[in-house]
């Protein structure tokens, strides 16, 4: 059966305490509208993973605001099996213009795709309601679409990935999912350029995500939480001292970090940093187009020649096991482990492997939180990327960010002010060049971090993206 995750509301005026005046009224003016055009109807979201990645981030936070409004959302989650999320990881790969582990969509898969979701469509006729919005993301959910028209829902289909220039890789993902959208009411992209030709302009919307600066993952962090934290999972070294780590979760109950240092785990054999040095970091889903190994040779590249005071490199991301539609992330991260073991001995001890815990989403956040305030300089080596929340969390926290200039990541920084863009992927010389900049210069990474966190308080906090989808939702049950 699905998921139901539930979620907490929480009071828009949290948010608002954060906006200017300007703001704060044409929010509360979107959330008027909403409960005039929509307010007696449930907004459902269907994904496939209630944590690990960027959807799932973005539906607690929305989703909890969305009900402090008054607006009754519910989430649930997909039900399938491995050889269904082996499926739609391909054609995850092959809308990004990769082809993944290049197996077949053909007719099987879309058997199999199919079976799976009418045994979730069955499920969700019990609770979805005639005149129901249901927001549907990513490929994952795309084929239950025919199926919740028929019961009278409202149908958006919400697309997270992409690449800026379709070719004949992304054209497979698109003839597979055409016979599906084309059953939604609207489209909804990260980017203009990631709609295929067929879909109709007049139910294309573009609406890039946002993050929520309350949540446990961007909140502020005293500098001394932040060690605290970090040496309590042993992902640095404080000279032994180990001090119980308390944090206010999402719903306002306590929570606490557990010691994750005994066991060793988070660090995969690699071992922890010392204290004091610069760190480089780079949070990610163990996904080849993250390119996790791009970014320790880039970093290799960048301190072979200059010491760069010392700087080491953690690239982080979930525990493997923790995330359900992503069957690629143990290989992934087996991959890094090898390319690790090959580096120089020199450079080796310098490279730093972490899984995070994902059984508990508020422990988790608050690490990737943690280790983002942490870090000297966050890298995005992405080879694509439909948005990328992880450069707008490190943006938010004011850290000179070294990310490939593509998909989402050129939206969010304008290169030399917000940040620093790397033009080509797969130039680890380019990426190695902006890497030393912002560790060499201290004034360069204190001026783009402040630029960069205004910039996200500009464009991609929350307020922009509730208000489009009030609008969104408004024109569809006009
Ligand atoms: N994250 C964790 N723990 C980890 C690793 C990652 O919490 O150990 C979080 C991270 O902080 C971020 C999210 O997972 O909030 C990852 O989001 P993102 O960087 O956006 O990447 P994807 O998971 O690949 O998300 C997809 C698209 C991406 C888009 C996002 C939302 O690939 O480009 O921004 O969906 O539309």
């Amino acid at each position: 059966a699905m998921e139901a995750v539930r979620v907490q509301p929480v009071d828009l005026e949290r948010l608002a305490g954060l906006l200017p005046a300007d703001r704060v009224v044409r929010l509360e003016a979107a959330v008027e509208q909403a409960r005039a055009a929509f307010g007696d109807r449930v907004v459902w979201h269907v994904n496939a993973t209630a944590r690990g990645g960027g959807v799932a981030e973005m539906l607690q936070t929305l989703l909890a605001y969305a009900q402090g409004a008054g607006i009754e959302s519910r989430w649930r989650v997909l039900a399938g099996d491995p050889e269904f999320f082996a499926v739609t990881k391909r054609l995850h790969n092959v809308l990004h213009g990769e082809p993944g582990d290049g197996g077949p969509l053909g007719p099987a898969e879309r058997d199999h795709y199919e079976q799976v979701l009418r045994a979730n469509l069955a499920d969700l006729a019990g609770q979805v309601s005639p005149g129901d919005i249901v927001l549907l993301h990513d490929p994952q959910t795309a084929g239950l679409a025919a199926g919740l028209r028929a019961l009278g829902a409202r149908v958006v289909w919400r697309c997270h990935v992409g690449r800026d220039l379709a070719d004949d890789v992304t054209r497979l993902g698109w003839d597979f999912l055409r016979p599906y959208v084309s059953h939604a009411e609207a489209v909804v992209f990260s980017r203009r350029e990631y709609a295929p030709d067929w879909v109709d302009d007049d139910t294309l919307w573009v609406i890039p995500p946002s993050i929520d600066p309350l949540a446990v993952k961007n909140m502020a962090l005293a500098p001394e939480l932040v060690v605290g934290i970090l040496a309590r999972v042993g992902l640095v070294t404080d000279g032994g001292r180990e001090s119980a780590v308390d944090f206010l979760r999402r719903d306002g109950s306590p929570g606490t970090v557990r010691s994750h240092r005994r066991s060793g785990g988070l660090l995969q054999d690699t071992g922890p940093p010392p204290p004091d040095v610069p760190l480089v970091v780079q949070v990610s889903r163990w996904d080849r187009l993250k390119d996790m190994a791009g970014v320790m040779e880039g970093f290799v590249r960048a301190v072979e020649d200059d010491d760069l005071l010392g700087a080491h490199l953690v690239l982080a991301g979930p525990e493997v096991s923790g995330v359900a539609d992503d069957p690629e992330g143990a290989q992934v991260l087996s991959d890094c482990r090898e390319e690790w073991r090959h580096l120089g001995a020199a450079v080796r001890g310098r490279v730093h492997l972490a899984c995070i815990p994902m059984d508990d989403v508020d422990e988790n956040a608050i690490i990737v939180n943690a280790l983002q305030r942490y870090a000297a300089v966050v890298v995005q080596k992405s080879l694509v990327e439909g948005f990328g929340l992880t450069v707008t969390e490190a943006l938010w926290k004011g850290r000179p960010v070294v990310a490939s200039r593509l998909g989402g990541i050129q939206d969010q920084i304008v290169d030399g002010r917000d940040g620093l863009l790397v033009d080509d992927p797969y130039d680890i010389e380019e990426f190695a060049a902006a890497l030393r900049r912002p560790l060499a210069d201290a004034a360069l990474a204190a001026r783009l971090g402040a630029a960069a966190h205004a910039r996200v308080l500009e464009e991609y906090v929350g307020d922009r993206h509730l208000e489009q989808y009030v609008d969104l939702f408004s024109a569809l049950v006009r």
